[in-house]
């Protein structure tokens, strides 16, 4: 576990909600609470209990909407999520969330995203560099030494590029209009999109005509994809050939064989999986057969805050469950470089880093 907080990460499925700390959760709905909005002890039990469904889990986002909707709030929650991914050691973060209109707080998906840049831009307890054109930001991070030296503690460096979050529950409309507001935000830092929710809500075509249009435009894609059964949608959304997916766990032959085929990246969520009971356990987790295959993969933790987990518990997991050394796990960690959604020139930096990583520990 040591081993793997120390290492360099790339995280590339968190969304933001799914991953705030216990403690600001708490604290935001306790004082709902004292407000009489909501009934703290109710709420207390949710977040505390570990074990969901599926279904559990998409009531619990809606009661976490409850107590993080405002933008003061998400400002907040933004810095705190990349602080903590910073912390251990995650150069490379894609932060994806679902932009929310609030007509009784003026809250419009535009203003849910200026907050979520306020956040980003409020961080000074690690370098972050988020801005595409930012050359100076991306000049002085890669220039700080990158220094493992007994009795130094480095500043932490991350990079971060956002993704925005169609929900399922959403109408053809309000997915044009996130993938539109993704196309005005590239300049801070927006790469792609991602279709998420409740899996068993909503249909793919009426997300198709937006996420085509988003394609067309130099977003990048990827998609929850077959965290139900669903053979049609899964075949439906590999015929349209999304850059990465999620989860994949009720794939069936034609499907693995069509993913394989088209090498198309997976980001696995080992925790988020497990605890949802969409695989039963980790030695029958589909990563084993794509690691074999040689298949692109990236291990990510879906909502840390929710599953209680991090990067780092997701490596030591696959490394304790597959028998993965220090050397396969890195190697794993490094290869995820090549599936980010951020420009060539980071993919470079970032190369360097993992690299330096490895010279000074020799
Ligand atoms: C599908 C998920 C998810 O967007 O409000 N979300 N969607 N499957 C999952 N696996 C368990 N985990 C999270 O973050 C929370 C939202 O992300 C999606 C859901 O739509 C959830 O409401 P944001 O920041």
């Amino acid at each position: 576990m040591e081993w793997c907080e120390s290492m360099p990460k790339v995280e590339l499925h968190a969304h933001l909600n799914g991953s705030i700390r216990d403690s600001t959760l708490l604290e935001l709905a306790r004082e709902l609470g004292e407000k009489g909005v909501l009934v703290f002890s109710d709420f207390e039990h949710v977040i505390l209990k570990s074990d969901r469904s599926l279904v559990e889990v998409f009531k619990l986002f809606d009661l976490i909407h409850m107590v993080t909707t405002d933008h003061t709030t998400i400002t907040r929650i933004t810095r705190e999520v990349i602080e903590d991914f910073a912390s251990e050691n995650v150069v490379y973060l894609e932060l994806r969330t679902t932009p929310k209109k609030n007509k009784s707080i003026g809250m419009t998906k535009r203003s849910y995203m200026e907050a979520v840049v306020e956040g980003l831009k409020s961080i000074s307890s690690v370098d972050v560099a988020f801005m595409p054109h930012d050359v100076d930001a991306r000049s002085s991070l890669n220039s700080l030494p990158i220094d493992n030296a007994r009795n130094v503690t480095p500043r932490k460096r991350i990079y971060v590029r956002l993704l925005l979050s169609i929900d399922r529950r959403e109408t053809t409309e309000d997915a044009m209009e996130t993938v539109k507001l993704a196309l005005e935000l590239k300049d801070v830092g927006v790469v792609g999109i991602d279709l998420s929710g409740n899996p068993i809500v909503g249909e793919w075509t009426t997300f198709l005509p937006a996420l085509q249009f988003a394609k067309e435009n130099g977003l990048d894609i990827t998609l929850h994809c077959g965290e139900v059964p669903n053979p049609k949608e899964i075949q439906a959304m590999l015929e349209f050939w999304p850059q990465r997916v999620g989860h994949a766990c009720f794939f069936q032959g034609e499907d693995w064989e069509k993913l394989k085929r088209l090498n198309v990246p997976v980001e696995i969520c080992f925790t988020s999986n497990i605890r949802t009971n969409s695989v039963s356990s980790i030695d029958v987790h589909h990563f084993a057969d794509l690691y074999k295959a040689n298949h692109p993969l990236v291990i990510c933790t879906d909502d840390s805050g929710v599953f209680s987990t991090s990067v780092s518990k997701e490596y030591s997991l696959a490394a304790s469950a597959f028998g993965l050394g220090k050397k396969e796990i890195f190697q794993l960690a490094r290869d995820a470089i090549e599936f980010i959604f951020a420009e060539d020139e980071v993919k470079t930096i970032l190369k360097q880093m993992f690299d330096s990583f490895v010279t000074n520990l020799a």
